[in-house]
This record gives structure tokens, C-alpha cells and sequence, in this order.
């Protein structure tokens, strides 16, 4: 498989996170969004949306939308499992999922951060302002969540897609200097996932495309 990403994307992220926790091998082709490689037509011929990731199988379809394409994994390589059996646990992960997929990470995308500061003319505070209350916000609420665990993972013993997503966000947080330390069962969790190779494989330090390379 070859997954389309750029080091520093949280979306990106998410999906190395899952191809590591379900030990498939796949090769990066890196796209620069600082370059706007994603709005070039090369790019837009693999994903007309122009945002990353994309995911081609190994037959040549793509995927596209890192939750489709974590679900497509989830269904086609079910070890280890990333939700719990049962279905209104299943239902309460999802929501978790959803909660920073489509309530936080939306409203802090680099088009949308573009948009207030070119089109908007939004000085740099008033965009950190912004990008900084749509993630406290959210951890507000996942903080409680994460206390009702029944074990040190949302899977209990293990991680699942909650810290797939979460720990992208807490990543994006960490970047842009937002005060997440009032958010200590976030941080906690965030830190034992960091300890586990398949997170700490995907993070973006350890990227083709990173600044390391
Ligand atoms: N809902 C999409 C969001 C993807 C997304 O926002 N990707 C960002 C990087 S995290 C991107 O490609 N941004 C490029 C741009 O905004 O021009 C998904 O989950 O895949």
C-alpha cells in the first residue's frame, strides 16, 4: 500500500498510527502541504478534495478521508481490534472518535487557518486565539470521558481509535504552544501510547518527509 502524507499532518498521523498498530507495511509518498503539492494537479488526479491522507491499495483503488480509510482498515485487517465488541461501547468510541474528527480538527485545518488570515485579514493572535479554543474546548470534554476508562486504554488494556485520533491532536496542540497541562488524564494517556512502538513509529519525527531527513 502507499499512503500519501505529509509528515506534520494530524489526519496523516491518525492512519500510521493504525497501519502500526495492525503491523501492515506500506511505503510514504510525501506530499508538501507548505508547497501546496496538495492542490497540484498531479495530487488532485489521486484526491480531488486536495487534503491528505489517501491511502492506495495495493491494487491501485484509493481511499481517501482518514476515518473511511480507518475503517476500511478496521474491517479488513480486524487484528488487533480497535473497537470493543460491543456495540454501545462500539457506539461510545465512535463518538469519542468523532468528537475530535469532525468538532475540533475541522475548524483548525491549514485551509481554514489560510482563510483567517489571508481572506479575513485575522492578525496571528486572533488565529491562535482561535485555533487554541476549538482544542480546549474539546479536551474539556474528553478529559471527563477519559476518566470513565475501565482500564489505562479506551480499550481497557489496550489503545483503540480514540488514541489513534487523540494523540495526533495532542501532537497539533503541543505545536502550536496551546496550554494543554490542565488536561492531566489526556496528557497521561498521551504518554502511555507514546511508549508503545506503533505510536512512536508514526509520530512525525520519524518521517521520510520529517525534518530529520
Ligand atoms: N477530514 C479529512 C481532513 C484531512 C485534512 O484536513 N488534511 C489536512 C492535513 S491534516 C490537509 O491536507 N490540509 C491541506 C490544506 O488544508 O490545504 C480527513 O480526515 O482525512
Amino acid at each position: 500500500m502507499k499512503l500519501y502524507s505529509y509528515y506534520r499532518s494530524s489526519a496523516a498521523y491518525r492512519v500510521r498510527i493504525a497501519l502500526a498498530l495492525k503491523g501492515l507495511a506500506y511505503q510514504v509518498i510525501p506530499v508538501d502541504l507548505v508547497q501546496g503539492q496538495q492542490r497540484q494537479h498531479d495530487y488532485l488526479t489521486t484526491n480531488p478534495q486536495g487534503l491528505v491522507p489517501a491511502l492506495q491499495l495495493d491494487d491501485g483503488r484509493i481511499l481517501t478521508q482518514s476515518l473511511a480509510i480507518l475503517e476500511w482498515l478496521e474491517e479488513t485487517f480486524p487484528e488487533p481490534p480497535l473497537y470493543a465488541d460491543n456495540p454501545v461501547e462500539r457506539a461510545r468510541q465512535r463518538s469519542l472518535v468523532q468528537h475530535i474528527a469532525c468538532d475540533i480538527h475541522p475548524l483548525n485545518n491549514l485551509r481554514v487557518l489560510h482563510y483567517l488570515k489571508g481572506e479575513l485579514a485575522q492578525p496571528e493572535a486572533q488565529v491562535s486565539s482561535w485555533y487554541s479554543h476549538w482544542i480546549r474546548r474539546g479536551f474539556t470534554a474528553l478529559e471527563q470521558e477519559v476518566s470513565s476508562f475501565a482500564g489505562p486504554f479506551s480499550l481497557a488494556a489496550n489503545p483503540g481509535m480514540f488514541e489513534v485520533l487523540l494523540i495526533p491532536q495532542i501532537f497539533n496542540a503541543r505545536r502550536f504552544n496551546v496550554a494543554i497541562d490542565d488536561f492531566p488524564q489526556l496528557l497521561e494517556l498521551a504518554e502511555r501510547c507514546e511508549q508503545l512502538d506503533a505510536f512512536a513509529s508514526a509520530h512525525p519525527s520519524r518521517q521520510p518527509d520529517g525534518p530529520a531527513s
